[in-house]
Formats: structure tokens, sequence, C-alpha cells
């Protein structure tokens, strides 16, 4: 069996008959703003500008904290520099029109909050937070940042051994994944955006999703075709720009 091709109108017709809109979503999503995904043509795993296997690799990170924090020191710095896409500003409309919206994403980049999105579940963390590895105090995301400032690995005050930012690693628990569950059993639509779902447990939202699934993204997908799901390989933004055209919505800048 093969995917169900969609097309922008017909997606367009699935979002206006629903209202649970769950959102699944991947670093596919802020490619356009500039930020490498993992597994796409520009992703780390393919330019190895960073090894994620070694960045956010837990036992990895306690032997040695200062690859994460070199990936860290990069990544902060972009975020600063770059603003939400078109799908993630869409994605605020879409939950300004249908409150019910809510966002399940894989990214740590914050993206979703600052374009305006409100119920966003960040699955794999993000860098608000801080913990101590050896005594579990906790920091600001904005403490930890400052530490940046002069040293090459924040330590904690009171024990001086590494702080890792609450970002999920490869051998961590992820976060908020019974809200996620149950999220995703009663969505009555779920879209997958620019995610290649092969990291589990998020890659399994769709597998036990309520209703119909459109999954939105370029390359392949590590989800097996069945009835009820359904695939654009189409580049994100255009795919958005079409839909917001079929429904007559205006897209806030
Ligand atoms: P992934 O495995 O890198 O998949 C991303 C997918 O998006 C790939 O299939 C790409 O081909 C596709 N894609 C890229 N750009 C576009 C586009 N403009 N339009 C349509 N499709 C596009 O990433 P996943 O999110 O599936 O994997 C989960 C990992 C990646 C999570 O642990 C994330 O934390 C991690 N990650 C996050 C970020 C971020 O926060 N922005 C960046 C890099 C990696
Ligand atoms: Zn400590």
């Amino acid at each position: 069996m093969s995917y169900q091709s969609i097309t922008p109108g017909e997606c367009a017709a699935k979002l206006s008959g629903a209202d649970r809109v769950v959102v699944v979503s991947g670093a596919g999503l802020s490619t356009a703003a500039g930020v490498p995904d993992f597994r796409g043509p520009k992703g780390l795993y393919v330019t190895r500008a960073y090894d994620p296997e070694q960045v956010f690799e837990i036992h990895g990170f306690d032997r040695d904290p200062r690859p994460f924090y070199a990936f860290t020191r990069d990544f902060l710095s972009l975020l600063g520099t770059i603003r939400p896409t078109f799908t993630h500003r869409f994605l605020v409309e879409l939950e300004r029109r249908k409150p019910e919206t809510t966002i399940i994403t894989q990214n740590i980049d914050g993206m979703h909050q600052r374009a305006g999105s409100r119920r966003v579940y960040p699955m794999h963390g993000d860098y608000e937070t801080a913990h101590c590895r050896g005594c579990g105090r906790g920091y600001e995301g904005s403490e930890v940042e400052a530490m940046l400032e002069h040293q090459e690995v924040p330590t904690c005050d009171r024990c001086g051994v590494a702080i890792k930012p609450d970002v999920v690693f490869f051998g961590e628990n992820v976060r908020h994944f019974n809200e996620a569950q149950s999220l995703a059993g009663a969505s009555d639509l779920m879209l997958a955006l620019g995610t290649s779902l092969t990291v589990y447990p998020a890659a399994m939202l769709p597998e036990i999703a309520g209703g119909e699934v459109v999954i939105v993204n370029q390359g392949e997908v590590g989800m097996r075709p069945r009835p009820g799901v359904f695939l654009a390989d189409a580049n994100l933004d255009e795919f958005f720009q079409s839909v917001a055209a079929e429904l007559d919505w205006s897209v806030e800048e």
C-alpha cells in the first residue's frame, strides 16, 4: 500500500471540518528560518557540523559536556537572529480560529511559542530551564546563558558539576507524553509537519491518532501507510500558503 496523496485544497477542507486539531511538529518546520534539521538534505546527520548522537547523548554529556555546549553556543546565537516561518504563523492563526488546536513539538527552538502559539507541548524539552547533573539544583535558562559568556561549561554554584539545560537527550524520557497520547487519541485531525517520524516515542503519535492524519514532509517518513493517513511531499511554507489561500485566512507577519 502506498500513501494517499493530498493537495492543499483537500487539506483546507479537512481543517474546515475539524475542531480538535493536534499538530505534531519536527525540525523541518524551522529549516526555512535557517535552523538545520537532522535528516533533511542539509541536516546535521548529513553535514556532520555536529554529531547529534554525541551532542545529545546523556552519558556522553556526563563524560564531557563540551561538545553539547559548543553546539548550544551556536544554536542560541542562531536563535537570536531568526524569525518564525510562515507555517509557524499559520499555526497561530489556526489556534486563533480553532482554540482547541494543540501543538506537540519535537523542536527545542521555542519558535512556536515565539510566533504566538499558546497550547504547545515541547516533548523534547527546551532551553527555558536547566538542572545540575550533580545535585539537581534548578536554574533558569537565562542564568545558563549568562554563565556561557565566561565559562565553556556552566557549572553548579552549589556542587560544581555541569548544569544541563532541560533539553531531552537520547537516553532520557520525553516530556508531556501522557498528555500527548491522550490529545492524539482525542484528535479529530492530526497534522504531522516537518518530521521524518523516526524518533520514538513522538513518531508513534500518528499511529494512535483518533481521526485522520495529514503528513506534510519533504522526503521519506518512517510511518507505514494506512487508510486515513494522507501525505503531501511538499515544502511546508509553500503548502500552507496555498492552504491559507484556499481558506481565505490572512496570516499575520
Ligand atoms: P528530522 O528527522 O531531521 O526530520 C525533519 C524532516 O523535515 C526531514 O524529513 C526533512 O526532509 C523535512 N523537511 C525539512 N525542511 C522541510 C520543509 N521546508 N518542508 C517540508 N519538509 C521539510 O527531524 P524530526 O523533528 O523528525 O526528528 C526529531 C529530532 C530532531 C528531535 O529530537 C528534535 O529535537 C531534533 N531537532 C530539532 C531542531 C529544532 O528545534 N529546530 C533542529 C534539529 C533537530
Ligand atoms: Zn549541583
